[in-house]
Order: C-alpha cells, then structure tokens, then sequence
C-alpha cells in the first residue's frame, strides 16, 4: 500500500517525455494549485520587519535623552548649615526674600547692597509677626524701638557695601517666621521686605542646573522629596554657555508664567532671581526655599531666552512626568508609540496567519516532495 499520488508521480517521471501540447505550460503543479510556497517567506519578512519595529522608539528615546540627558536633576542631601547671598536692590527689595534656616543650624546671610542707595537689614526678633505696610517710617521705628530688632541683624549698608551676619535658632523656633525690613524710609512701604523662616530639622537640598546658548536650561526638570517644608534648596547654575541668563523661580505653583514676566513677578515676587554671568566664573548659587509642594516653573529673564523655550520646573514633592514636559517632543514620542503598537498588532496578525497557512520552511514528504 502506498500514496497513489507518490505513485503516479513516480510513473510520470519515470515514464516517457510527452511534449506539452501546444499553449499550455507543464508545471509540477496540479491544476488549481496555487504555489503558496513562494509567499511564506514574504510573510515572515514583513513580520519581522514589522515586529523589528519595537526598536524605533527605543531608539527614539535613546536620542531624546542624549539629548536632555540628564532630563531630571534630582537633589542630593547637604550640610546642615545654609548660606544666602542676599542682594539689597533699589527696587527696593531684598533678594531672594525668603530665606530657611533649620532650627539647630546656622544660616549664615552674605549681606551685599548693590544699589545706590542706602538699605538696612533689620531682623525682626518677634516670630509669627506680620508688620504693616501702612505704618509710617516712623511707626515702623517705633516698632523696633518697642522690640528691638534681633541681635547682630540690624545693619544699614550704603552703596556698595556688604556684611555677613550669622545666626542660629534653636528647636524651641521650629517653625517660626521672622521678617526682615529695611528701616530708610518708604523701602519697607514700597515692597522691601523679606521672611526667615526656621524649619525643622530638615537639611539643604543641593541641586545642579546648566544654561546654554541653545538657550536653554539642561535640565530642565529638577526634583526635589522635601521631608518638611519649608524646604531649603540650593541650585548650583553653571553657565556652559557664553550668554548672560537668569535662574527665575516663580513663587506660584502648577501655574505656567505669562510672556509678559515683568508685571507678573510684579504681582507674584519670585522665590529666586539670580544671574548667571556671562564670563567667569560662570557659576552662580541660588538660595531660596520652597514653601510647600507643587510644580514650579523657572524662566530666564535674558531679552527673548523664555520666548525661545528657555524653561524648566521644579517638582517639589511631586513625582516627575517620565519624559521631559517638552511640548512637541512628547508628541512625537507618543505617535511613534502609538504608531508602533499598530504595526506590532499587524505583525502579531501576520505571524497567527503565517502560523495557520502552514509551516515554512515546509515539511517535505507530504506531497511534492522528492523521496
Ligand atoms: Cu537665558
């Protein structure tokens, strides 16, 4: 007993030659097959190639964090101690205006007017109290007459001057506040004023931020986990570039700064705005606190550097976004995900049907084959 169609295959080729009749082809198939072999491996190519797929947002995110890389600085642990450089404008004002200290600590204010006029920094020794800024200057001297200012932290500074004052709080000041005001008259009436605030025993967080001619902020995402607010940080700025910038921390949180920055910080006076020189030594530290947590942007102030997407946010407590929060490259990282998933599902489909139309390379025996 054996295969009819082996046999009759084996006779026919054993047999003698006839000439195919006229306009007909001899082929080894039978009438109606269609020679599928020939298209298996077409089927298996393009799922391969379509399941190689799964490569190209690999590979786009390769390039996007090249790019950024790092796209989030996140802040490291520091000393216990804290230093603010403090700017005493003619704006008037106080820069940055909010310090922290952690109780136990000593914060140590590098005091510097960079103005033409004369300022003081004069610390108030009451805690938890908010001065009124409609009092006169001399209601406001009667005041400090009444509670003398904290001491060692009442200085007048004229143009150009600077003075470092030292100062520590113990556990039992944990989280008091304690404004600073400058006594020239009408400073303290027009905006100069600021709060040192005593945390708990939480340290510094040091972080690290570049700017570039690009312009632009590398990273621009930093994350800091606070264990108690509020949170002292200190971002070190180095400027890789050859333009002159601005690390400016707007005090609102989740809120996205307007264009127009100007009237806004009027409105909303940022937690810090510090200059990253254009020449050496190209480093600047900013020293500021954050309140409470939140997303907060920073901005260059440079003359169109925000415009050209100069900017960055600061996640306090808050988890980052896995990719950077820039508007058109997340965009496109998401169609090419997308994009991939569909052909990985055709590819998928491919190779269930390429599974179902038969093996390849094909089994041979069954028919067609050579014994
Ligand atoms: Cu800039």
């Amino acid at each position: 007993m054996s295969d009819r169609r082996d046999d009759s295959y084996t006779d026919h080729i054993n047999g003698a030659q006839v000439p195919a009749p006229q306009g007909n082809v001899v082929t080894h198939s039978r009438p109606g097959e269609v020679p599928r072999r020939s298209l298996r491996p077409a089927i298996w190519i393009a799922a391969g190639l379509l399941l190689a797929t799964l490569i190209v947002p690999t590979n786009a995110g390769a390039i996007h964090i090249v790019r950024f890389a790092p796209s989030v600085g996140y802040a490291q642990g520091g000393p216990h101690n804290v230093t603010y450089h403090v700017n005493l404008t003619d704006t008037p004002s106080f820069d940055p205006r909010f310090l922290t200290v952690a109780e136990g600590a000593t914060v140590t204010l590098d005091l510097h007017n960079n103005g033409s006029y004369s300022h003081s920094f004069t610390l108030s020794s009451v805690a938890n109290r908010t001065l009124n800024s409609s009092w006169t200057p001399a209601q406001l001297d009667a005041n400090f007459s009444a509670h003398p200012p904290q001491t060692g932290a009442n200085i007048t500074l004229a143009p150009g001057g600077m003075a470092t004052v030292n100062l520590t709080y113990g556990a039992s000041y944990a989280g008091d506040s304690f404004e600073f005001v400058s006594l020239v008259p009408y400073q303290f009436q027009d905006g100069m004023w600021g709060f040192l605030n005593v945390s708990l025993n939480s340290p510094p967080y040091y972080l690290s931020e570049n700017t570039t001619n690009t312009p632009a902020f590398v990273p621009d995402v930093l994350s800091v986990t606070p264990h108690a607010y509020p949170a002292v940080l200190n971002v070190t700025v180095t400027n890789v570039g050859d333009f002159m910038h601005t690390f400016t921390v707007a005090s609102q949180t989740n809120v996205t700064v307007p264009q127009s920055f100007g009237a806004y910080f009027v409105q909303y006076p940022f937690l810090t705005n510090t200059t990253v020189p254009a020449g050496p030594p190209l480093v600047a530290i900013a020293n500021f606190s954050v309140p409470a947590p939140g997303i907060y942007m920073y901005i260059c102030e440079a003359s169109g550097h925000y415009a050209a997407g100069m900017y960055g946010y600061l996640y306090v407590g808050v988890p980052t976004p896995p990719v950077a929060p820039t508007p058109s490259t997340a965009v496109v990282d998401t169609w090419i995900l997308v994009g991939s998933l569909l052909l990985v599902g055709i590819g998928a489909i491919l190779a269930v049907a390429a599974t179902y139309s038969g093996r390849w390379p094909r089994s041979h025996g069954k028919h067609g084959g050579h014994s």
